[in-house]
């Protein structure tokens, strides 16, 4: 028996324990891998990478930590990340409390003991006041039901769950399904280490180059020596990102600097040969930073007809660049995809393009996929085929709250949470970067301390009042996912032709609603904090 459970030792579950433990709590973090790093243990594949900056995906807790880190490139690759989650690990001395190869299965609410009750796969429990479930938004992996799946005899693969011993793939036929973040980054990588490569395109991609600068001693310096400013400034950015540009970093004559930060134009107003102009200067990339591309319907048809544009110049087969284009939804209704050369591995000779809605596959065989049109022999099929996002593995943890409740039933009709953090009826439960916050919009690192820093906050002041129980009251719940639900609407994120995980689009059945909060990081954040100013407003305790 501990003060509180954590599920899961990604990098939400990692602080939570860090954090729970200074305020003298005793913890027990449960996680389903044989180590540390969540996100970043499972996705393995060959080009995974954040797309974050480092020297912003990092924690703000500790300034030795962030003094003494340092970063290999500017978006750094997935050993690198996991190398980080590593040292904290050893650092702070975390694995000692963490319980790993336990997936959880069973998340119980005894109400008479006041006590959560966890029983992992192999039939082991552990009990707490509180149960915090750090169980990622990205972290249960989709694999779609096409037929045929199991009889294959080849290697299969998920890009989220790549195994640890890298697979040879040199010399064989891959085919891959998927083209979202996690395809668009494999493919180009794949390209290079197999024989031949088969995509099996469904919807085509808006991805601009990402970028591939290894870090400079100079520019990290500079952030070592105004960390405290950025992280401030991270509290005040929609995305929990500061923007900080180095002034070593930037010619002197681009004009940005510290105290002058990058400003957003607009598309709409520039003539068609100004538009090109500005891409073709400072790369495809540059699309993202016109604002009005978000926000209005017409400067977005520029923006992606301009997209379409480049796309068609850099495939050199004008049919498979037509295959390539995305044509039914807009810029900003997926998460912006960033590449290394995606475009350019169609040029190449062992790479072949395939449309599966004009040729869709019909089923996976023995030895390979048969679509419509033809029979693709295959050694290995690999799977980029996404997650159940943001609720996924809540719901998969099947929690059981007051009278017997599942959370399944309580959101059937899509996630009811207040705050993403506590929902009605699972008191002492915390979610952290749950359903309604800002989360996968925010740098999940400072999203996650903000919420962990929250949930400690909320423990003690429960505990150094006497009190028993800690929940929202429905009727702040509702008004919490009115409020969520009117900030996405009218967004890119939610046009009728968007389909998107963010919109649980990617799962059969799943109820179609935004999931995340669109407001802002620093209003959720300020909203947060007043209501722990207003005495817990909107939440019950007993
Ligand atoms: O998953 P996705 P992902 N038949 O859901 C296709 C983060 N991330 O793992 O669009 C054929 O985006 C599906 O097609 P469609 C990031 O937040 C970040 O790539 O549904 N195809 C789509 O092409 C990202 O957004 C980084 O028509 C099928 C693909 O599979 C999130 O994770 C890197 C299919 C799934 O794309 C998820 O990205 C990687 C079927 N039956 C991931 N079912 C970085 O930091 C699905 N698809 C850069």
């Amino acid at each position: 028996m501990v003060d509180v459970v954590v599920v899961g030792a990604g990098f939400a579950g990692m602080y939570a324990l860090h954090t729970f433990r200074r305020q003298g709590l005793s913890v027990q973090v449960i996680e389903a891998g044989s180590d540390v790093g969540g996100t970043w243990y499972w996705n393995r594949y060959p080009g995974a990478r954040c797309d974050v900056p480092s020297l912003e995906y990092s924690f703000g807790f500790s300034e030795s930590l962030e003094q003494d880190w340092s970063w290999p490139e500017v978006f750094s690759a997935q050993p690198e990340i996991l190398k980080y989650a590593n040292h904290i690990a050893d650092r702070f001395d975390l694995r000692r409390d963490i319980k790993f190869n336990s997936r959880v299965v069973e998340v119980r609410y005894d109400e008479t003991n006041n006590k959560w009750r966890l029983r992992t796969e192999s039939g082991e429990t552990f009990s707490a006041k509180y149960c915090v479930m750090a169980t990622g938004c990205l972290s249960v992996p989709n694999k779609p039901e096409l037929p045929g799946a199991e009889q294959f005899g080849g290697l299969e693969l998920h890009t989220g769950l790549w195994p640890k011993d890298e697979p040879d793939l040199s010399g064989l036929k891959v085919g891959i399904v998927g083209t979202g973040s996690s395809g668009v980054q494999a493919i180009p990588e794949l390209a290079k280490m197999c024989g031949e490569l088969t995509v099996f395109q469904r919807t085509p991609v808006y991805t601009v180059p990402a970028n591939r600068k290894a870090m400079r001693t100079a520019v990290e310096q500079e952030f070592k020596d105004n960390y405290r400013d950025i992280r401030a400034r991270q509290q005040d950015n929609q995305g929990g990102v500061s923007n900080f540009r180095p002034v070593k970093s930037v010619p002197k004559n681009a004009g940005l600097s510290v105290e002058q930060p990058y400003r957003a134009n607009e598309i709409k107003p520039l003539t068609p040969a100004a538009r090109r102009s500005q891409l073709e200067q400072k790369g495809l990339g540059e699309i993202l930073n016109f604002r009005d591309v978000y926000t209005d319907t017409e400067a977005n048809e520029i923006a992606n007809d301009l997209f379409r544009d480049f796309v068609r110049e850099m495939v050199a087969d004008p049919e498979v660049a037509e295959r390539l284009l995305p044509k039914d939804y807009g810029l900003g209704c997926k998460r912006q995809v960033l590449d290394r050369d995606y475009y350019a591995t169609f040029n190449r000779d062992n790479v072949t393009l395939v449309d599966v809605r004009d040729t869709p596959i019909q089923q996976i065989t023995t030895n390979g996929v048969q679509t419509t049109s033809q029979h693709f022999d295959l050694d290995a099929l690999i799977y980029a085929t996404g997650f159940d996002a943001m609720t996924g593995a809540l719901l998969k943890s099947d929690i059981h709250g007051r009278g017997d409740r599942t959370l399944n039933e309580k959101w059937q009709y899509g996630p009811q949470a207040y705050l993403g953090l506590q929902m009605e009826g699972f008191p002492n439960l915390f979610t952290v970067t749950g359903p309604g916050s800002p989360s996968v919009l925010c740098n999940m690192l400072v999203a996650i301390e903000q919420h962990v820093n929250w949930i400690s906050e909320a423990i003690n002041y429960v505990e150094s009042s006497g009190l028993r129980t800690m929940e929202p009251t429905e009727a702040a719940e509702l008004d919490w996912v009115a409020h969520v639900n009117s900030v996405a609407e009218g967004t890119m994120y939610t046009a009728p032709s968007c389909n998107s995980w963010y919109l649980g689009a990617n799962i059969p059945n799943k109820p179609r609603i935004f999931m995340p909060y669109v407001g802002g990081y620093p209003q959720y954040r300020e909203r947060c904090e007043a209501i722990v100013a207003n005495a817990y407003e909107g939440f019950q305790f007993t």
